[in-house]
């Protein structure tokens, strides 16, 4: 039994679209960041640090998307999720990509998404935004080039190109980045909108928080 816990567009979207692709059967259960229900007592008996994703499989939670997404894809053989790795350097590559996109990549987003909550002076509240806007900003442009010539890191569909979708719909659709210094990762995001498990996961996700507007 896997339940996934998430909240509808946050980062928990990336082991959300590697449960589907992975064609896994699992729940998808909300927990809304907005309303707080991640800080409350159920939830942080199953996640101590107060964030999504959880994934619990079998009773047993994990967390962090790099352990997530690694998990997904070795539980999940037959779906092909992990790269095929020819060397231990090949899947240090990979892990190293997916550490970098969790320590730095994402971090950078979530200071734009916190500063409002934890600076209330404006002024010094646009000059955090714009350091980490900046950062951001370097950090989508590496991942554009890391990413020319290729359809996918690492050649086929992996749960990396999962990790990656997020960072640009975020740059997209939270903060109305242009996104046109960034084609090859454009054309990445609309590589992965063609995949009817992305579809599946926007949809659902844009449901949840229809119904938690409406709620
Ligand atoms: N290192 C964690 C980060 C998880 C994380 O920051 N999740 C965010 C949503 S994208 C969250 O739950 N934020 C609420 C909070 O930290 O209070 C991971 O990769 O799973």
């Amino acid at each position: 039994m896997i339940t996934l816990y998430y909240s509808p567009n946050a980062c928990s979207m990336a082991p959300h679209i590697a449960l589907e692709e992975a064609g896994a059967s699992f729940e998808a259960r909300p927990v809304y960041l907005r309303k707080g229900q991640h800080k409350e007592p159920w939830y942080l008996a199953i996640n101590p640090n107060g964030q999504v994703p959880t994934l619990v499989v079998d009773g047993v939670p994990l967390t962090q998307n790099v352990a997530i997404l690694t998990w997904i894809g070795r539980a999940h053989p037959e779906a092909g999720l992990l790269p095929s790795f020819a060397s231990p350097m090949e899947e240090a590559q990979f892990l190293s990509l997916l550490a970098w996109l969790a320590s730095s990549v994402h971090p950078a987003f979530g200071q734009q998404f916190a500063a409002p909550r934890l600076i209330d002076d404006a002024t010094e509240r646009e000059r955090f935004v714009a350091r980490a806007r900046a950062a951001s900003e370097a950090n989508l442009a590496r991942i554009d080039r890391m990413l020319a010539g290729k359809e996918y890191a690492f050649g086929r569909f992996s749960v990396a190109d999962a990790y990656l979708f997020v960072f640009l719909h975020w740059a997209k659709n939270a903060f109305a980045y242009d996104l046109s210094p960034y084609p090859n990762y454009v054309a990445h995001r609309e590589r992965l909108l063609a995949r009817p498990a992305v579809q599946r996961v926007l949809a659902r996700e844009q449901e949840a928080m229809a119904a938690s507007d409406a709620g």
